[in-house]
């Protein structure tokens, strides 16, 4: 009995940790920058680089995330993990009015150290407006067309027993990559994108 209750104490601080890594944007200040936001910063903790809350367009509520070329490259991250199942996802939208070039990655990061510029990435899901499809950078064997004006999930089914990471666009599958352990997300554009938007993050133990 007495172990039952320590396992459930530990349980329930363990969870806790990731409470911050539900995000939906809808308590925070539209214009705003996340970098200002517990877990999330710009690029090795530059300030300028944090993305902004908007209300231009929304999954869930009234507000998501911004990302701008020249402007952004933001880090949601968190404690490494090295062990269990894992599910990584977010809603994207790509509007079609904003941009026919560029690219956007969304590097999933195996380690993540602002402070010590410590950095490695699983693969990244690619937005390739310049030729309208989306895919995984590490095996881009299978291509789907890129969604434009509606939110599409991105997924990353974790398996750190196993070290690997499968990927998924719009419920496609995508690519399986090697993942010994996973730190956060590195969403990062080129100069030419002019905006793309990104709402309910989620990163919890696998069902
Ligand atoms: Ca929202």
């Amino acid at each position: 009995m007495g172990e039952n209750i320590d396992f459930i104490k530990k349980t329930i601080r363990y969870r806790r940790e990731f409470i911050p890594w539900k995000e939906d944007f809808d308590s925070l200040a539209v214009g705003s920058s996340m970098h200002d936001v517990e877990g999330w910063e710009g690029w090795f903790g530059d300030a300028d680089a944090g993305g902004q809350v908007t209300d231009a367009v929304a999954y869930s509520g009234t507000n998501s995330l911004e990302i701008v070329g020249n402007r952004d490259d933001l880090v949601p991250n968190w404690p490494q993990q090295t062990t269990g199942k894992w599910t990584l996802t977010v809603m994207q939208y790509c509007p079609s009015d904003k941009q026919t070039a560029g690219v956007v990655y969304f590097g999933p990061l195996t380690v993540y150290d602002g402070a010590t510029q410590s950095v490695g990435w699983i693969s990244e899901f690619l937005a390739n407006f310049e030729t309208g499809k989306a895919y995984c950078t590490g095996d881009d064997t299978i291509q789907v067309d890129l969604v434009y004006d509606d939110w599409t999930e991105l997924r990353l089914e974790v398996d750190l027993d196993a070290q690997v990471a499968d990927f998924y666009y719009d419920n496609v599958f995508l690519a399986t990559q090697p993942a010994p352990s996973i730190a956060g997300v590195d969403i990062w554009p080129s100069g030419e994108i002019v905006g793309i938007y990104y709402d309910d993050f989620s990163f919890v133990p696998a069902q």
